[in-house]
């Protein structure tokens, strides 16, 4: 099966609709808007995990991966939600976090009971000398990436949260337990599967550098390997199960293997470089304006050596641990409906499959919260608790986390301009944004001219015009600072994408021939189309030329 027209869409259940009134979102309540996403036009639905956990990480941390946390519902739940998504026409896709498992997992506490074949299932090593831990390494969520158990009297690795501890792969019993997971969801009718942060699953040398130690367990050494068997086993036996890797901080050339044609190992990946463009030098928690030169040659170089080695990207803007990409690349005030177009635009055209991270197709934007009581994300509060530590500032370190924690992704879904947004009758377990009387779902429907009609336009687009699903990219203007653009063609079909990321007016000579391009998308009135154009503040234009243009 080939993913070039399909579109994905992304819940993250706990702030997408509640239908009990509990202040968390919950499996009946994705049922009771599977018909809101059938209007969208989205093909499959990726729930970002819901199986038993603990919530340190809001669900990131496993504790039994074939029983579903009961404040998201049964399983009987789950196998309605499938069965009416199926009648939709939409496929659900399950979340796997296959790194590591929660400390609360019953193999962990057998680790830690003594069993040595449970122990075997982590990374337990004696520290490098007492008290010391075995390496360098930094945890993703900081602080050390080894936590000392007394028990076994030994370290555990873990990579995120002390209460995540990382899986042995090179133990065949562990990738056996993996693949009978999927096999066992498949068999429920689920339709594909995200890998959570699987290039780290094969840890190279534990050895210190002068770093972080990320090299030695990213892209590790039996990664390749590792997945070309869980394929084999488990969801490779169904050619038309859809499956994506989270990439953490990797390279494009491991992922022409990862997602490339014929490589049996993943449908497609995450990558994560051009989301790190405002990283003042390479640091999250330090702020700088985004580099659009760099943003633009990262997609740009994505797009051309995916295209070149015959491998799939999955394209996206936002998920659950990004800043909302509207009030990060965009202008949530001023130009708020015309940027989240264009970001829109600039993502639904490319070479790949796109992803919509719930709220993003009704211009939903950061949440700024006043006080660290208000964010409840771990990596949030580490960051916070580190910033405090190096001597930064409440106002500044306030205004850090407003611009880069994970909860401005994970504010309620904004369903209409009633309380909680319509989002819960209880209290929700995190405030809903304040802007959610302008920017709802109720009011989008109602508005021609709304983010969300954008965003079903480029559904259908994609679904119309094979040049959108299967054309060639080429980039365009590539030496302009404040314009991306680009083409995608198929045999004597083009379309030529034009977005300018800045609230200015910027001119741009596109250097081609522009005889026979017709405008059909754009998120301004009465476009003009000519070789020399001036575009408006966050101007967005999906040109087409063909001997046979049909609407
Ligand atoms: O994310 C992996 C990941 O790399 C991010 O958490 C990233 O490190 C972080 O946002 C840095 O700012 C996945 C999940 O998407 C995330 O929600 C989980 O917390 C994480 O794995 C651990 O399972």
């Amino acid at each position: 099966m080939s993913f070039c027209d399909k579109v994905i869409y992304q819940i993250y259940p706990k702030s997408f609709c509640d239908s009990k009134g509990t202040g968390c979102g919950d499996i009946k309540g994705v049922i009771s808007k599977l018909d809101y996403l059938q209007y969208l036009g989205v093909d499959f639905v990726w729930l970002t995990p819901i199986f038993c956990s603990p919530q340190k990480d809001n669900g990131y941390d496993v504790a039994d991966y074939y029983n579903i946390e009961p404040s998201y519902g049964t399983m009987e739940d789950v196998e309605t939600m499938i069965a009416e998504a199926d009648k939709r026409g939409i496929g659900v896709m399950f979340d796997m976090v296959f790194n590591h498992t929660s400390t609360s997992h019953e193999w962990f506490a057998k680790a830690v009971a003594g069993d040595k074949a449970y122990q075997d299932y982590y990374f337990f090593r004696n520290g490098d000398r007492v008290g010391k831990p075995p390496t360098n390494w930094v945890s993703k969520f900081g602080g050390s990436a080894w936590e000392y158990e007394p028990k076994v009297g030994k370290h555990y690795l873990h990579l995120f949260d002390k209460t995540q501890a990382d899986l042995n792969w090179t133990n065949p019993q562990v990738r056996q337990e993996m693949a009978a997971v999927v096999n066992f969801w498949r068999g429920k009718g689920v339709k594909g599967f995200r890998f959570d942060v699987v290039n780290l699953i094969s840890k190279g040398a534990f050895e210190s550098d002068g770093t972080d130690g990320k090299r030695f367990y990213t892209d590790g050494p039996r990664v390749h390997r590792h997945l070309q068997e869980l394929n084999k086993d488990s969801f490779g036996q169904d050619p038309d199960c859809v499956t994506v890797g989270e990439m953490s901080s990797t390279t494009i050339q491991h992922c022409l293997q990862y997602a490339g044609a014929g490589k049996n190992e993943l449908s497609m990946v995450f990558s994560f470089h051009h989301l790190k463009v405002d990283y003042k030098d390479g640091n999250k928690w330090a702020l700088k304006p985004f580099d659009f030169v760099g943003l633009k040659q990262l997609l740009f170089d994505w797009q051309i050596w995916m295209q070149e080695g015959d491998a799939w990207n999955a394209l996206f803007w936002n998920n659950h641990d990004q800043p909302r990409a509207v009030s990060r690349f965009g202008n949530d005030e001023k130009y708020g409906k015309q940027s989240a177009k264009m970001l829109a635009t600039v993502i639904h055209c490319l070479r790949g499959t796109p992803y919509i991270y719930q709220g993003e197709e009704i211009g939903m934007t950061n949440a700024c919260f006043e006080g660290i009581e208000k964010y409840k994300d771990v990596e949030s509060h580490n960051a916070y608790a580190l910033l405090k530590e190096k001597g930064v500032g409440e106002k500044e370190i306030l205004r850090i986390l407003g611009e880069r924690s994970r909860d401005n992704a994970r504010t309620p879904m904004q369903w209409d301009g009633s309380k909680n947004a319509g989002f819960t009758a209880g209290t929700p377990w995190i405030e809903v944004c304040k802007n959610y009387k302008k920017i709802n779902v109720k009011k989008s429907k109602k508005d021609k001219d709304s983010v969300l009609e954008h965003y079903r336009s480029l559904i259908q687009l994609r679904k119309k015009h094979k040049v959108i699903a299967e054309g060639r990219f080429v980039p365009l203007l590539d030496g302009h600072k404040r314009v991306l653009a680009y083409l995608r063609v198929l045999g004597d079909v083009s379309v030529m994408v034009v977005c300018n990321f800045f609230d200015t007016v910027e001119v741009c000579d596109m250097g081609v021939d522009m005889a026979g391009y017709k405008v059909f998308l754009s998120n301004y009135k009465k476009s003009v189309v000519h070789r020399h154009m001036a575009l408006r503040p966050y101007e967005s234009l999906v040109l087409m030329k063909s001997q046979d243009i049909r609407e």
